[in-house]
């Protein structure tokens, strides 16, 4: 099932929700940076820790710490790709991003996850696209990992409404 909501990720309840950050791990503006002011310095504490092990995580790929104060149970933290054009393999990156929080939330256990706007705000991909290659894949890696809710939660105006028209042609 997917579900499409305006607002706050860090306000949603759910199993896992999806950070946007970037390599270092080590927060940041944008979601990034709301996620670690509503969860407090435990999820920080958890990121040094695959810092230390891991040395950061890699554009597309994933990594899962605790969600510490936020309603979810875990946080699965995803480096976006900066858009650069689109001649750079960002729309594979981005996938992979989904692809590998999904893996990662059904490696943890989790039934429901909770997807911001990967890569749509500071690092500049636009974000119809964005969108287009998200809704076009999400569904079926989410039935290949047992997760029975995805909930797409938009914070911009734009966004919202570029989901609300892409769901709706979905159904
Ligand atoms: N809840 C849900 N979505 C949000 C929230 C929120 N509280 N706040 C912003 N958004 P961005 P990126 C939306 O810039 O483009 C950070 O500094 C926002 O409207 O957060 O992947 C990281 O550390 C947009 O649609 O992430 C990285 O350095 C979406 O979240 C860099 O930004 C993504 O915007 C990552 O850039």
């Amino acid at each position: 099932m997917i579900e499409l909501i305006k607002g706050d990720i860090t306000k949603t309840e759910c199993d896992a929700i999806v950070n946007a950050a970037n390599a270092s791990l080590l927060g940041g503006g944008g979601v990034d940076g709301a996620i670690h002011r509503a969860g407090g310095p435990a999820i920080l504490e958890d990121c040094r820790k695959i810092v230390a092990r891991q040395g950061g995580c890699k554009t597309g790929e994933a990594v899962v710490t605790a969600a510490s104060n936020l309603p979810a149970k875990f946080v699965i933290h995803t480096v976006g790709p900066v858009w650069n054009g689109g001649r750079n393999g960002e729309e594979a990156k981005l996938k992979s991003c989904y692809a590998n929080s999904i893996r990662l939330a059904d490696e943890n256990g989790c039934k429901t996850i909770a997807f911001p706007n990967i890569s749509t705000g500071i690092y500049g991909f636009p974000k119809k696209p964005a969108a287009q290659i998200v809704v076009s894949t999400v569904e079926e890696l989410a039935e290949r990992h047992h997760i029975e809710k995805v909930t797409f939660v938009c914070f911009d105006d734009e966004n919202y409404s570029i989901y609300t028209k892409l769901l709706a042609e979905l159904k």
